[in-house]
């Protein structure tokens, strides 16, 4: 039964690695984990029909710790951290030294029960310490770290038992209370673990699709429709707090020329480039999209026109800069305009920034223009 479910699973967390992106880590070691943990429960199941049983032993407890370890392994890379091989050879040696003692030298069942248990739930407490530290606080972690937890305890237990109660409260293939909850603890906390694993990695793609559809694949800052959604929430704030926001429209000055006599990929670097120097100059609360081609728009948050043109400025300064990566000198005109009203919406806040920023292309370039506020709306005189 537990073999199905881990061979099972391990099909199915196979196939999430090969069409996840490549940026969610660990699936195929977790895939590769389950695989050991079946054909480690299928030598258990041969050992009283074979001669070479020690040997069947020793491979079957070596199959199992080499599965939990790669799913610790797995743990690990999905979170981004540096795989602790060693701590995996360290365990696997250990464990195999002990339970070879305790099988061909001195044989005793309940010995090798504890050296087998206390040593493997090392790979659990481990897990369950990368979830506490690196997990996100959503349902799926939760599950994965709890469901980890219990694993973890349910090892020790059996470890403390086979010390303090001796051979047969953790002998398997006897009847018990503590064998029965073991036994159904093993069956499906594999299929448990495993699928929360997987929960755990769905939710990592749900958030990289939902960042890759407001992103610009480009230059990584916020595309259109990204820009949209953190522009309502402001402007519902704008509404309930009346404060006052500002928009910068920024457009590279003569850019077709850039990409005419440098060639399109330095045009490409040149447009991550301004998209860096922009973001340097603001503060974690503003925000910076790309709307298309060369023209990015940036919004202040509670801020007036006195302030938003100093960041305007500094974004000129810093962008005229030469010598850049070895990229060619250039420059950027800038569109200022305030926004008071919550009667106003993007569209209109948007058009008056791109008037100043015509109007400074008029004037010259590579300077800042500051657009009229929008008038008022009119209202009906009274008869
Ligand atoms: P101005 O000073 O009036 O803004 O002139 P400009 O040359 O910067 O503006 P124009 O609108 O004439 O040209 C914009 C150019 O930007 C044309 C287009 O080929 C280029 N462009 C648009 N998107 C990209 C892109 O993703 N990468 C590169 N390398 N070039 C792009
Ligand atoms: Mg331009
Ligand atoms: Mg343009």
């Amino acid at each position: 039964m537990s073999t199905l479910m881990a061979g099972a699973m391990s099909v199915v967390l196979y196939s999430a690695y090969l069409s996840f992106p490549r940026e969610i880590k660990g699936l195929d070691y977790w895939a590769a984990g389950l695989i050991l943990l079946a054909l480690g429960a299928v030598l258990f199941s041969l050992r009283n029909s074979s001669s070479g049983q020690t040997f069947i032993l020793l491979c079957a407890n070596s199959t199992l710790i080499w599965g939990v370890g790669l799913a610790m392994i797995g743990t690990q890379k999905f979170y981004g951290r540096k795989p602790a091989w060693w701590l995996f050879h360290l365990v696997w040696a250990s464990a195999m030294l002990g339970v070879g003692y305790w099988l061909v030298i001195q044989p005793h069942f309940a010995a090798r029960v504890a050296v087998f248990s206390f040593l493997i739930s090392i790979f659990y407490i481990n897990q369950v310490a990368m979830v506490w530290r690196y997990g996100e606080r959503h349902f799926s972690t939760i599950f994965f770290g709890i469901l980890m937890l219990l694993q973890t305890l349910v090892v020790l237990t059996r470890g403390l038992l086979a010390v303090f109660y001796g051979g047969a409260q953790v002998n398997l293939t006897s009847i018990g209370p503590f064998q029965s909850i073991y036994l159904a603890a093993g069956h499906f906390m594999v299929l448990l673990l495993a699928v929360s694993f997987k929960a755990v990695a769905t939710r990592r793609l749900q958030t990289i699709l939902e960042r890759r559809s407001t992103l610009d694949p480009l230059t990584q800052v916020l595309n259109r429709r990204g820009f949209a959604d953190i522009y309502a929430k402001e402007h519902a704030l704008l509404r309930r707090e009346s404060t006052a926001m500002t928009m910068l429209s920024i457009d590279l000055d003569y850019f077709k020329k850039i990409n005419d006599c440098h060639g399109h990929a330095t045009g490409d670097r040149v447009l991550v480039d301004v998209a860096a120097v922009i973001g340097k100059a603001l503060r974690i609360s503003d925000h910076v999209a790309r709307f298309g081609g060369e023209e990015f728009i940036v919004l202040l948050p509670t801020t007036g026109l006195d302030r938003a043109h100093h960041i305007a400025e500094r974004i000129l300064l810093a962008v005229r800069e030469p010598g850049r990566d070895g990229l060619p000198t250039y420059t950027v005109s800038i569109g200022i305009a305030c926004q008071t009203s919550a009667d106003e919406d993007l569209d209109g806040i948007l058009m008056r920034a791109d008037e100043a920023l015509y109007s400074a292309k008029e004037r010259g370039r590579n300077r800042i223009e500051i657009a009229s506020m929008p008038l008022p709306p009119l209202r009906a005189v009274p008869a």
